[in-house]
């Protein structure tokens, strides 16, 4: 099957907005299983790694100065499909485009704060998973499982 892990992160607007707790349960209420979390306060420099891809971008200075701007809540979400359909649930990358429904068409309105990231690949998944939990993570059965894939 197509069972992926993801790395979705609440951004500092997010944090600040008490969106946390409605973020964490649109996942889990969907199906997907917990595999690590953590409430972060990361370093410039590990913030540039995680958007290196955009470090050519004019908005780039400005996301990181965002970034920096409070903790962020950094989780890691595992299965079906985990990376599409978590893509699905934030919603497009500029809320006014996002679908009402989606986290970022139902809390935001600007690009530049649309208070949550999620990986857009199964190798951009993997490369923020290995930056954002070199510790690792727990292994444990979801007991409901059996009721959520075939
Ligand atoms: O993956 P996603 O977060 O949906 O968008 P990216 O293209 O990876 O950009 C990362 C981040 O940068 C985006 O969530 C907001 C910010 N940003 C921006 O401030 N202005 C843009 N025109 C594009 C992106
Ligand atoms: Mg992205």
């Amino acid at each position: 099957n197509n069972k992926e892990q993801t790395y979705i992160m609440v951004k500092p607007d997010g944090v600040q907005r008490g969106l946390v707790g409605e973020i964490l349960s649109r996942f889990e209420k969907r199906g997907f299983k917990l595999v690590a979390l953590k409430l972060a306060t990361p370093s410039k420099e590990h913030l540039e790694k995680h958007y290196a891809d955009l470090s050519d971008k004019a908005f780039f200075p400005g996301l990181i100065q965002y970034m920096l701007s409070g903790p962020v809540v950094a989780m890691v979400w595992e299965g079906l499909d985990a990376v599409k359909t978590g893509r699905v649930m934030l919603g497009a990358t500029n809320p006014l485009a996002s679908a009402p429904g989606t986290i970022r068409g139902d809390y935001a309105l600007a690009v530049g704060r649309n208070i949550c990231h999620g990986s857009d690949s199964v190798e951009s998944a993997n490369k923020e998973i290995g930056l954002w939990f070199p510790e690792g993570f727990a292994q444990y059965t979801l007991l409901q499982e059996t009721m959520i894939f075939e």
